[in-house]
């Protein structure tokens, strides 16, 4: 199976996994990125039987309304009992990177919010330890450079997403080369980092289960 396979196989597994759970009145999050985008498309063809979706992304957001599925304000919804998305890198305690896609600030809130977040992968993204793929670090334009001198003392070597603007108006730093030791203390402290609004780890929420898709088929972890 190529790559698109996997991803269209893990996607098709969290719908399998979250169906049976859904009733009438069921709103589903939903990630952004490509894999995210092939749940989006298998979760249309189940859209009779939930509510509708908050999106992570206006990219998604765009997707699910072409599915005709409605898409709520994460302030409206009481409650979310799932959440699914795609990541960069996972590890084995489903700590994972996010970001690749510039979402990583929505993504995390909608993550917060879910009871479930399922990630949805294919087996490349099942990485030894964190932090072999750029971590995004999404900030407030005004402290780019303050932001990144502060990386740089953390031993990463930021480089700013050149063009790149978030949905929330911001900017993102990818940081190369940054060693993840413990993914929740790194996490913390560039989150206390003045002018960092998000980074991409997401560690002190990881996922709940992993989907991931691989050649003899979609192993689930957790
Ligand atoms: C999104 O999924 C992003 O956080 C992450 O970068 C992306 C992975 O994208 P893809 O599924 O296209 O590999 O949630």
């Amino acid at each position: 199976m190529n790559q698109d396979q996997l991803k269209q196989a893990v996607a098709q597994a969290a719908v399998d996994f979250i169906h049976p759970r859904l009733d009438a009145k069921s709103i589903v999050g939903v990630g952004t990125g490509s894999t995210a985008n092939c749940f989006i498309d298998a979760l249309a063809k189940i859209r009779h039987d939930f509510d509708g979706a908050v999106a992570s992304s206006e990219a998604t957001a765009a997707r699910l309304k072409s599915h005709g599925i409605p898409v709520y304000d994460l302030n409206s919804v009481p409650e979310l009992e799932f959440y699914v998305d795609g990541a960069d890198e996972a590890d084995a305690h489903l700590q994972l990177v996010k970001g690749g896609g510039g979402a990583l600030t929505r993504e995390k809130i909608v993550a917060a919010v879910a009871k479930t977040f399922v990630c949805i992968a294919d087996q490349s993204k099942l990485v030894e330890r964190l932090g072999g793929y750029p971590l995004p670090v999404e900030v407030l334009p005004m402290a780019r450079s303050h932001v990144a001198r502060e990386l740089v003392k953390l031993g990463g070597d930021p480089v700013y997403r050149e063009g790149f603007v978030t949905d929330n108006g911001n900017v993102i730093l990818d940081v190369h080369n940054l060693l993840v030791g413990d993914a929740v203390a790194l996490e913390q402290r560039i989150n206390n980092i003045v002018g960092v609004v998000t980074n991409g780890l997401f560690a002190a929420r990881p996922a709940d289960l992993l989907l991931l898709g691989t050649a003899e088929g979609v192993r689930s972890l957790q």
